[in-house]
């Protein structure tokens, strides 16, 4: 049985999620609050979710933030800046970030507890998930924070 063969029959314990630094002209990035009832409730996000069979990691976000955010994002508009790798009880997590810094619409809060705007500088004040975390130093670097 070749490896792929063995993928194809055991699955694979990777589970991709993709999630976005939205960036304001003020340099501000947002992040939204997950409901009550959902896992990790209360902890402050970067937007994004899981992707759909036969998505792209690219369309699962611009989905997603459709979805989340009621804003439209142009493919064109999403760089990718990171990624955090974390263990889950039965499945390994690969959280996909990407920067964005071109949308058309004001997001609202249509599947969030709340949104806050907050500079890369201050996010410790926000409790996060845990995969969130190599996240914040990764856009950073990649904004150009020490
Ligand atoms: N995370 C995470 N950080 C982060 C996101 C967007 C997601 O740690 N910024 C984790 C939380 C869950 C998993 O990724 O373990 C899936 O995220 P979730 O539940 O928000 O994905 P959705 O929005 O696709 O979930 P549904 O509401 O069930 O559709």
């Amino acid at each position: 049985m070749t490896v792929e063969d063995r993928m194809r029959a055991e699955g694979h314990p990777l589970f991709p999620v993709v999630a976005a630094a939205l960036v304001d002209d003020a340099g501000r990035v947002l992040l939204q609050q997950r409901p009550q009832g959902k896992a990790l409730a209360g902890l402050w996000e970067f937007p994004g979710g899981k992707l759909e069979p036969g998505e792209t990691p690219e369309g699962a976000l611009i989905r997603e933030l459709q979805e989340e955010l009621d804003i439209t994002v142009p493919p064109a508009a999403l760089e990718a800046a990171g990624f955090a790798s974390e263990p889950l009880a039965d499945r390994h997590l690969l959280l996909l970030l990407y920067v964005i810094r071109g949308w058309s619409g004001t997001p609202r809060a249509l599947e969030a507890d709340g949104l806050i705007w907050c500079r890369p500088e201050e996010m410790e004040a926000w409790p996060m998930p845990p995969a969130d975390g190599p996240l914040v130093r990764q856009l950073r670097a990649y904004l150009g924070f020490s």
